[in-house]
């Protein structure tokens, strides 16, 4: 997704991304009807205006800071000022995104709601398919960037049910109408809209049709526009990164985006840890930067429940998830899971990332022993 704001900031959006990818679906009847809009489409009364969508007066291309904007891309990036406002043009405004972007969400999720929400049976038995179904890629990924096919299938499978949900909002409306009103996050919108133009460009895509979720991610691993210009892989080299329909070039980005962030090949993403007296309450960190020793933890009472034992000097941060079953909740992240937080910035998010690409794994290997067994 991302350049590291970009990231962030749809992912700040802590289950917003995660959220809208459920509640996309049934958002899509309230745009489509305007999502193909054709000039042709303008009703009779403004039958006189011209039949180019720029010209007509609610047209984004009819307003100064929009044609501004396009003259500037198209002199950074070499492109056509004319055909980049005929599409920006093309852009209706979407104000029912800006409330999505300044609704409140009410009440602290708890992690074992969260938990239930992303590892349940259903989720992990289609990361078992998925991963049968994309072997080849997964296997070619896991020996380009060391991420691990399990992890990378379960941030698939977070974010949109494995390319089930990947949004409903068309990425050129969501886009314009966040860089252009929607004031607070402006400036950050127009740099992910100048980055999707350019991106469409580049890889040769119909920009009139891609859809996305509100917040303008695209494709099965909800990728920023700017995140797939700087990270996204054509992994199936057919000409074009293509986040919507290529497994194969979702796979390959989302190991390249972690391991440009910090992924260490063959490294563990952390331990729970037993806890005693209180010296360690104040390390409790919600940065995840490793800057802690498993050694300095050790000495303020916390110690990995883990049968092979972290090497001391291993760096770590202290995270808590909290849960009825488990009211400390104290787990040793390492940089692997401050790697996950860089796709979505919630220790939730990262954690369930790793409990779901766990569960598949281990639902996989049960599999595998009930096959041979039945030979
Ligand atoms: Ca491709």
């Amino acid at each position: 997704m991302r350049d590291l704001p970009s990231l962030t900031l749809t992912l700040a959006l802590a289950l917003a991304l995660t959220s809208h990818a459920q509640a996309a679906p049934e958002k899509a009847s309230s745009n489509s009807a305007q999502s193909s809009v054709e000039t042709t489409t303008a009703p009779a009364s403004q039958a006189t205006a011209q039949p180019d969508a720029a010209a007509e007066p609610d047209s984004y291309a009819s307003r100064p800071e929009v044609r501004n904007f396009a003259l500037a891309i198209a002199q950074r990036h070499g492109l056509e000022a004319g055909a980049l406002l005929a599409l920006l043009g093309e852009a209706q405004a979407q104000p029912g995104i800006i409330r999505l972007m300044d609704r409140h969400v009410t009440g602290e999720p708890s992690w074992a709601g969260y938990k239930k929400r992303f590892v349940n049976a259903r989720r992990i038995r289609d990361g078992v398919s998925f991963m049968a179904s994309h072997e080849a890629a997964l296997a070619r990924a896991v020996q380009t960037w060391g991420v691990p096919a399990s992890i990378i299938s379960a941030i698939i499978g977070v974010e949109t049910g494995y390319g089930r949900n990947t949004g409903s909002y068309r990425v050129l409306d969501a886009l314009t109408t966040l860089a252009f009103d929607y004031p607070r996050r402006g400036a950050f919108f127009r740099e992910q809209l100048e980055d999707f133009l350019v991106h469409v460009n580049e890889d040769q895509l119909d920009a009139r049709t891609m859809r996305g979720s509100y917040a303008g991610a695209i494709g099965i691993p909800q990728f920023m526009p700017g995140s797939i210009r700087r990270w996204g892989v054509d992994f199936d080299q057919d000409g074009h990164r293509d986040l919507i329909t290529s497994a194969t070039d979702a796979i390959g980005s989302v190991a390249h985006y972690l391991q440009g962030h910090g992924w260490q090949a063959g490294a563990a993403t952390g331990w729970w840890a037993r806890s005693r007296g209180e010296q360690w309450q104040s390390q409790v960190s919600s940065r995840f930067e490793p800057d802690h020793t498993i050694a300095e933890l050790a000495r303020l009472g916390v110690v990995a429940q883990a049968p092979a034992k972290p090497a001391p000097e291993t760096r770590v941060a202290l995270v808590a998830f909290q849960s009825p079953a488990d009211p400390v909740g104290l787990y040793l992240a390492t940089t692997n899971f401050q790697a996950i937080t860089r796709y979505n910035r919630s220790s939730f998010y990262a954690m369930a990332v790793i409990e779901l690409a766990a569960a598949i794994e281990a639902e996989r290997r049960q599999s595998v022993t009930k096959a041979s067994a039945g030979r």
